[in-house]
């Protein structure tokens, strides 16, 4: 893998993508880390950006900058990353081609609801295609499997995904299978953030930012493929070190 870029400020940078259909939950997925960092320490979002046309679906890309590790001794971020998501739309080709190039770390959301079984093929068999034209094959991944609160009668079996990842090559991608499929739920995350934020009994430190131990179970999970992927991209570079 080659040397992290450098932004302005010489901060190492890192690029994660989020891909997959479109409504798969990606968009929650940014905003709710957003809103996360947010509640924890405020100074470490530089920027969230969504575009999204008026039904609600991303036109061009999301995009947030997040920082890592701020060491007051430097006034600097030990990292930041930039975290985008693709538009899921078929037609949006070109965009998701645009908006991943240079990628060192992909997050796929695939729809558990039964109906989108078609568009997370489409989205796995496409990304397959991106990783082989370019030189993507050592970028780290994590699947999740999202909207897992619906209940079991609406959602694809995990049968059936197991064999979508057959299907699409991404099994012989994945060796350790298990710890590379993520279940989550978007909107239990949310309901608890905003649950959190109601009640007045929100665990704080001295400085009113949210403690690390409170992070609700639901919301530990959506994030987690971003915390995945971040620490192999890290670890990949002190391999090269
Ligand atoms: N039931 C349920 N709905 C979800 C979940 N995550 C996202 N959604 C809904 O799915 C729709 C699309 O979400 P969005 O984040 O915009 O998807 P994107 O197109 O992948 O960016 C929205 O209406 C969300 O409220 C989830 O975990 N459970
Ligand atoms: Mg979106």
């Amino acid at each position: 893998m080659e040397h992290l870029k450098k932004d302005f400020d010489e901060v190492p940078v890192v690029k994660l993508v989020f891909w997959g259909a479109s409504m798969a939950g990606k968009t929650m997925a940014l905003t709710i880390f957003k809103v996360l960092k947010t509640l924890e320490d405020p100074d470490s979002v530089y920027s969230f950006l969504t575009l999204e046309d008026p039904t609600k679906r991303t036109l061009f890309f999301d995009r947030g900058v997040f920082g890592f590790g701020y060491n007051p001794l430097t006034g600097k971020d030990r990292l930041k990353a930039h975290i985008y998501t693709v538009p899921g739309q078929l037609r949006h080709i070109t965009q998701r081609e645009v908006v991943t190039s240079g990628v060192q770390g992909l997050i796929i959301m695939l729809d558990s609801t039964k109906a989108q079984y078609e568009h997370n093929r489409i989205a796995l068999t496409e990304l397959a295609q991106f990783i082989e034209s370019y030189a993507y094959k050592e970028v780290p991944f994590v699947i999740c499997l999202n909207k897992m609160d619906l209940p079991a009668e609406q959602r694809t079996p995990a049968s059936e995904i197991s064999e979508l990842l057959v299907q699409t090559g991404w099994s012989e991608r994945i060796r350790d299978a298990h710890s590379r499929v993520v279940e989550m739920s978007c909107m239990d995350a949310k309901n608890e953030l905003v649950g959190l934020l109601k009640s007045n009994a929100i665990p704080k430190d001295d400085d009113g930012r949210l403690k690390k131990e409170s992070r609700p179970d639901s919301v530990k999970r959506v994030i987690m493929p971003i915390e995945m992927v971040l620490r192999e991209v890290l670890t990949a570079q002190l391999a090269h070190m």
